[in-house]
C-alpha cells in the first residue's frame, strides 16, 4: 500500500517537472525551488543552487569519506582502534581553512545580490501596498487608480460551506488563490512598491517575484520588481495576521506595456465618470477583443465603476493550469 502510494507521489513529481519548469508558481510536489520570473527571483535561485551544490558535495565526501574508513578498518578484518591519536594541526588548519573559503564563495555573490534586490533606483512607475484584515489595497502612486483586492467569492462561500467535498473544491481552479481584483503590473518595467499596513503585520509575498517584504503599520517598507515574462502569478499573505491570514491571497496579472497602459487608461476613465459600461476598451492594443469581466459587475454595485479588461478564461493560463494540476 505504502508503495503504490509512493510510486503515486513519484509519477505525479515527475508529471509535474516540465510545468515547473514553465510556470513560475509552486506546483504540488515540486521538488525544487522555483526559477521565478524576475530578476530577483533568478538571484535568489543561483544563490540557492550555489549553496545546494556545495552541500551536495561536501555530503558527498563525508559519506564517502565514511563508508571507506567503516568498510577498510572494520573490525572482521583485524583492525585496532588508534587510541594514541589526539591531534592533527595540519587537519585543523585544513578543516577551519576550508570552510571558510566555501562561505566567502557564497558570500561574495549572496552579499551582491542582496544589495541588488535592495536597489529602487530608477524605477518607472510605484504601487502602494497596503494591508488590511483580510484584503490587500493597491495605489497606483501618482495615476489616482486604487484597487481593493479580496479572496473571490466562489473560494468564500466554499470555504464557508459545511461538508464541501473534496471534488467540489478540485473544481475551483485556483481555491483559496483566487482573488476579485487582481492586481496588473507591465512586464520589463522596474516597478517599486511601498509596502505598509492599516491595522496588524502582514506580508505580501508573491514566489514567482523572488520576495516577501513585511507590511507594518506606521512604516513604509520598499520592495521593487520587474516581470519579465506575461502571465498570473499567486501569492498570499506571509504573516500570521489574525483569523482570516489564510483568506487573504494576492494575485499578479502582468500584461505587456501596452496592454497596461490601455488598463490604466480605462481605470482612470472609469474613476471620472463610474459605471459606464460603454467605456470598458475594446483591446485597442491590438489584441484580440476583451470581453467584459463577469466581477465589472459586481463593482459597478460597489461604486468602483468598470472593472479592468481580464481575460475571460483564467484557465486558459499556463500558471492557473499548473496551479490546479
Ligand atoms: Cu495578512
Amino acid at each position: 500500500m505504502m508503495q503504490v502510494r509512493f510510486s503515486r507521489w513519484m509519477v505525479a513529481a515527475l508529471a509535474s517537472l516540465p510545468l515547473a519548469a514553465l510556470a513560475a508558481d509552486p506546483v504540488r510536489w515540486q521538488l525544487n525551488m522555483g526559477r521565478g520570473v524576475t530578476a530577483s527571483a533568478q538571484n535568489a535561485y543561483e544563490a540557492h543552487m550555489l549553496a545546494m551544490w556545495i552541500c551536495i558535495g561536501i555530503g558527498a565526501v563525508v559519506f564517502l569519506a565514511m563508508g571507506y574508513a567503516m568498510y577498510r578498518f572494520r573490525h572482521s578484518k583485524g583492525a585496532v582502534p588508534d587510541t594514541s591519536f589526539t591531534h592533527s594541526t595540519r587537519l585543523e588548519i585544513l578543516w577551519t581553512v576550508i570552510p571558510v573559503v566555501l562561505l566567502v564563495i557564497m558570500a561574495v555573490p549572496a552579499t551582491a545580490k542582496l544589495v541588488a534586490m535592495y536597489d529602487t533606483r530608477e524605477s518607472e512607475m510605484t504601487v502602494k501596498v497596503t494591508g488590511l484584515q483580510w484584503m490587500w489595497k493597491y495605489e497606483y502612486l501618482g495615476e489616482g487608480v486604487e484597487i481593493v483586492s479580496r479572496l473571490d467569492r466562489e473560494s468564500d462561500r466554499l470555504r464557508q460551506t459545511r461538508g464541501v467535498t473534496r471534488a467540489e473544491l478540485e473544481a475551483h481552479p485556483a481555491y483559496l488563490l483566487e482573488v476579485d481584483n487582481e492586481l496588473v503590473l507591465p512586464t520589463n518595467t522596474k516597478v517599486r512598491f511601498v509596502i505598509t499596513a492599516d491595522d496588524v503585520i502582514h506580508s505580501w509575498w508573491v514566489p514567482a517575484l523572488g520576495w516577501k517584504q513585511d507590511a507594518i503599520p506606521g512604516i513604509i517598507n520598499e520592495a521593487w520588481t520587474d516581470i519579465r515574462e506575461p502571465g498570473v502569478y499567486r501569492g498570499q499573505c506571509a504573516e500570521l495576521c489574525g483569523k482570516d491570514h489564510g483568506f487573504m491571497p494576492i494575485v499578479v496579472r502582468a500584461v505587456p506595456r501596452e496592454e497596461f497602459d490601455a488598463w490604466l487608461a480605462s481605470k482612470k476613465a472609469a474613476g471620472q465618470a463610474p459605471a459606464e459600461p460603454s467605456q470598458v476598451p475594446e483591446g485597442g492594443d491590438g489584441n484580440a477583443p476583451r470581453s467584459v469581466d463577469p466581477d465589472m459587475v459586481e463593482d459597478v454595485r460597489q461604486g468602483e465603476g468598470p472593472a479592468a479588461p481580464q481575460a475571460p478564461e483564467q484557465a486558459a493560463d499556463p500558471a492557473d493550469a499548473a496551479g490546479a494540476a
